[in-house]
Order: structure tokens, then sequence, then C-alpha cells
């Protein structure tokens, strides 16, 4: 069964990268909103949570999936969105190679048509591949590809790392994806 902690986490994802219509939520063009405002509609929406469980979950948070203002008013999704956001961060040059966790079924699709963000806003990367494969864990079988990311970045391709560690990118063609 899934923790407490675990479930208010899918609840939060939910609600930050996703719905946030579902309780009547409006996140701002970068992604934020207020605390007080998400704690009151959430309570209107039949899950009630304090300030205090709320910081509980962000710094508990396995992979830091939410961060919180400067002043400590507003709270955002890291990543992971699929509503759409300018998260507002800067390209980076990013490692020789990254990692892609993702389920044996999809790999040779993924080989001819590249990495796609799906129902996401980017592709999600992983600068090392323990962490690739945890992701992949979820989709099933796992099988980890490696991005020359670094030849992407020599090309144009824009790279951003987000709060929590995760490299994103628009897309990745075929041409740099490699199968470990
Ligand atoms: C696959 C979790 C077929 C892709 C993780 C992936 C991550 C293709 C799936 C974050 C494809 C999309 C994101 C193509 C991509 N053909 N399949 N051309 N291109 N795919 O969940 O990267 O727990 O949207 O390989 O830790 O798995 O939510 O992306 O399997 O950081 O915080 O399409 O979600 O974080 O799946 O995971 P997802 P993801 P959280």
């Amino acid at each position: 069964m899934q923790s407490h902690v675990a479930q208010f986490s899918k609840f939060l994802s939910f609600v930050l990268r996703h719905k946030p219509d579902a309780i009547g939520l409006k996140l701002d063009p970068q992604g934020w909103t207020s605390i007080d405002e998400l704690i009151a509609k959430s309570d209107a929406a039949g899950t009630r949570f304090s300030r205090e469980d709320l910081l509980h979950v962000v710094e508990t948070s396995d992979k830091k999936r939410f961060s919180i203002s400067a002043d400590g008013q507003r709270i955002r999704a890291a990543q992971g969105h699929s509503v759409s956001v300018e998260l507002g961060l800067s390209p980076r040059q990013p490692p020789s190679i990254l990692y892609h966790g993702t389920a044996t079924r999809f790999v040779d699709l993924i080989l001819v048509e590249g990495l796609k963000p799906q129902s996401r806003q980017q592709v999600h990367l992983s600068a090392d591949e323990a962490t690739a494969h945890r992701v992949a864990q979820r989709h099933g079988k796992p099988a980890i590809l490696k991005v020359e990311a670094l030849r992407m970045h020599a090309q144009g391709f824009k790279f951003f790392l987000a709060d929590n560690g995760v490299w994103l990118t628009a897309q990745v063609p075929p041409e740099f994806l490699k199968s470990t």
C-alpha cells in the first residue's frame, strides 16, 4: 500500500502538473500558485492538509518534485508538467552523455522516431544510469538509452536543468540515441 505521504505527493503532482482545474486552481505562466489558495481549494475539494503537512512533503519528496518560492508564499512542480508552463530555466551545457529510462517494448519505436515528450512538455533525461533505471521501472521491463547530449548541444539543441536535477529537452532525434 502507498504511504500517506506518497498519496499526498501524487495529489500535488496531479494538480500542480496536470489538472489544476480539477480543484479550481490557477497556475501563473511559470507554474506557480499561492500556497494558501492551494490549501483552501484542496480543502473545498475534499483533501485537507496544513501548511506544515505541505512543507513536510516538499522537503521529503524523494525526487524534490516541488519548489517553494523565495518568499515562502508560492509552490510549483519542478518539472513534469502536461499543462503549458514556462519554467524560466536558462539553457545549459549538458554533460557528454545523459540517460533515458524507458520500457523494452518502446525501444524499437524510439530508435526510429527518436524520443518525444508524449503528454509532457519536454523529454526527461537523467544524469546517471541508476536514476534512469528507476524512471524505467515505472513503465515495465527497464531499458536504458544513452543520449549524446553534448553533441546535440553543439548542434544547437537546447537543454535545461530543472530545480530537482532532471534534464529537459524538447526531443531527441534517433541519431543521438544508443541502446545500452
Ligand atoms: C516513452 C517521473 C514510444 C518514454 C520520472 C516514456 C521522470 C516513447 C514514455 C518523469 C517515444 C513517456 C518523466 C516514442 C518517448 N515512441 N515511446 N517515440 N518517445 N517514449 O512518464 O521520462 O515520479 O511522460 O520513453 O522520474 O518516463 O512523475 O516520461 O517511457 O522524471 O516525479 O514515452 O516522471 O517523475 O512517459 O518520466 P512519461 P518519463 P515523477
